[in-house]
């Protein structure tokens, strides 16, 4: 039976997106590197690494290790500069109606997010306290598309992944949370997210009876 629903963040409970794209935008700029809002689309989900190969792949530019590393530090000063201004507005509408409706259900809540500023991005949206558990994208091996986040979440709340259910708005993510043995819950068209076992244009639009009857399918 379900006993957790696990969330990611970005596209999902909030919109850090633009601010992710602007502080790549910003990087792009700086060390001449070829990107715009276009080829911005493939990043979403992937994590900081990835977003960067990609971008160097596509301008067919290789950096150094620690230039790299420095080119990561130098976007992710940018994104936290941008998160300052980030309030409990800034969460979607309908996701404290659905976290209350999971708990008085008696189900988890959890939090699988690529990014390693998912703490700081919860606690500045007002709703660090929903969560039974936030998986650390810094301490799992392998980034979405494989399992490992949605899994140490599930471990973490203490159930096991077949007790959990999984929203993303990422095909990597929807990817993610197949391979973790879940059912996948998209937030988005189903041209976008064609592998998810449902589809909702918004979480607003997520109610826990399609949440309970998806884990049945
Ligand atoms: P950070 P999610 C992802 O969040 C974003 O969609 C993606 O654009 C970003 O690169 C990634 O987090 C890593 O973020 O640089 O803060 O570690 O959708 O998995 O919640
Ligand atoms: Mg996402």
């Amino acid at each position: 039976a379900l006993k957790g629903v696990i969330f990611d963040l970005d596209g999902v409970l909030t919109d850090t997106a633009e601010d992710h794209y602007q502080a790549w935008q910003a990087l792009a700029d700086a060390h001449g590197l070829t990107f715009d809002r276009e080829a911005n689309h493939a990043l979403k989900g992937v994590d900081r690494a990835g977003s960067l190969r990609l971008i160097l792949e596509q301008t067919g530019k290789a950096v150094e290790p620690p230039k790299f590393e420095a080119m990561l530090a130098e976007k992710n000063a940018t994104y936290v500069a941008r998160l300052r201004g980030y309030s409990p507005a800034n969460l979607f509408a309908g996701v404290e109606r659905l976290f209350a409706a999971l708990r008085a259900a008696g189900l988890k809540i959890g939090l699988a997010s690529a990014s390693r500023n998912a703490r700081d991005v919860v606690a500045r949206l007002g709703i660090a306290d929903a969560f039974d558990f936030i998986a650390d994208a810094g301490a799992v091996t392998h980034p979405k598309p494989a399992p490992d986040i949605f899994l140490a979440c599930a471990d973490g709340m203490g159930l096991s992944p077949d007790q959990c259910i999984g929203v993303e708005d990422a095909r990597a993510g929807i990817t993610a949370i197949h391979a973790a043995g879940m059912v996948a819950i998209g937030i988005g068209s189903e041209e976008a997210l064609p592998d998810a076992d449902i589809h909702v244009p918004a979480i607003g639009d997520l109610t826990l009876g399609q949440i309970l009857s998806a884990e049945q399918e």
